[in-house]
This record gives C-alpha cells, structure tokens and sequence, in this order.
C-alpha cells in the first residue's frame, strides 16, 4: 500500500528572500524528503497579507507584521509528502528566531531568522489551515469543499 501523502504551505518570507536563502531552504526542503508541487513569487499587498493573517488582527504585533509581510516579494511553495504539516513545522522550528537558535540550531529560523516578527519562514500550523492556505496562492487548488 502506497503512504498516505499531505501537502502544506510554505512561504519564505521578505527577508529570507532579499537575504538570499532561497536556495538553501529550498536544499532543505528535499533533502527532507519533500516534493515541491507549486511555487510562485508574489509581493503581498496589504489587503491579501491582512487576509491571510486575520486571526491575528487584535494582536498588539498586528501592525508591523503587515508592514513587514508586504515590505518585499515572498516566495510561496506546496509542499509534499507523509506527514507534511507537522514535519515542515519541526523543520522551520519555533516562531521566536531568537529561541530558535538556542533550543533547535539546525532549524530554518535558527539559521535565517530574526526574531519572533521576522522569522524568515512560515509553515501552515495545521491540515486545516493547509487546505485554506494553498488555494489562497493557488486558485487551482480548492478541494471544491472549502471556503474559498
Ligand atoms: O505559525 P507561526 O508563524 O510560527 O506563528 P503564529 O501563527 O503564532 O504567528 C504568525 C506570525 O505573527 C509569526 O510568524 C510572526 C508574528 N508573530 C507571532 N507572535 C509574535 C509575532 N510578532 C511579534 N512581533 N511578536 C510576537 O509575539
């Protein structure tokens, strides 16, 4: 029997891209064993970043997330394989930068990001949120179910 695959969203945000990390995330993202399905570079507007991130709109971070997840392009993946969701987070590690570099060194924001505002990548955080998420960059993608 063939393994059961999910797939997951994952973004490098403004900085790991004008940082040039581009390539060696995308290294570590299929030496994992991952699939890269889709990818797009997209410079979010401020309309589509507040969208994307609306459960976070009464946070007190709010204001200079949005400001900083338009501030340059970003580059948008599918990723592929058993257990996607979960293991792209434990690749990505915590969402403090800062942490990160302390408790999982070898973790994409250990290696890239900054602090818990900008940590380089995103990950969706669940398969829900997954299945959101992708057809939010790839229209081709709604399951025909969701909400989109
Ligand atoms: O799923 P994550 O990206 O790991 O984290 P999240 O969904 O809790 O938060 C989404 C983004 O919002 C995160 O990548 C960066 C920003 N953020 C989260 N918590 C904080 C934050 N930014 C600041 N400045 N302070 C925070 O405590």
């Amino acid at each position: 029997r063939s393994v059961e695959k999910e797939k997951t969203l994952a973004m490098i945000k403004p900085d790991g891209v004008s940082g040039n990390y581009t390539d060696g995330i995308k290294m570590a993202i299929l030496e994992s064993g991952f699939s890269i399905l889709r990818e797009s570079i997209v410079q979010l507007d401020e309309d589509k970043a507040v969208t994307f991130y609306a459960e976070h709109s009464s946070r007190t971070f709010f204001t200079s997330l949005i400001k900083y997840m338009t501030s340059g392009p970003v580059l948008v993946m599918v990723l592929e394989k058993e257990n996607a969701v979960a293991d792209w987070r434990a690749l990505i590690g915590p969402t403090d930068a800062r942490k990160a570099k302390i408790t999982h060194p070898h973790s994409i924001r250990a290696m890239c990001g900054m602090d818990s505002d900008r940590n380089c990548v995103h990950g969706s955080d669940s398969a829900q949120s997954a299945q959101r998420e992708m057809p939010f960059f790839f229209k081709e993608m709604s399951s025909g179910t969701g909400i989109v």
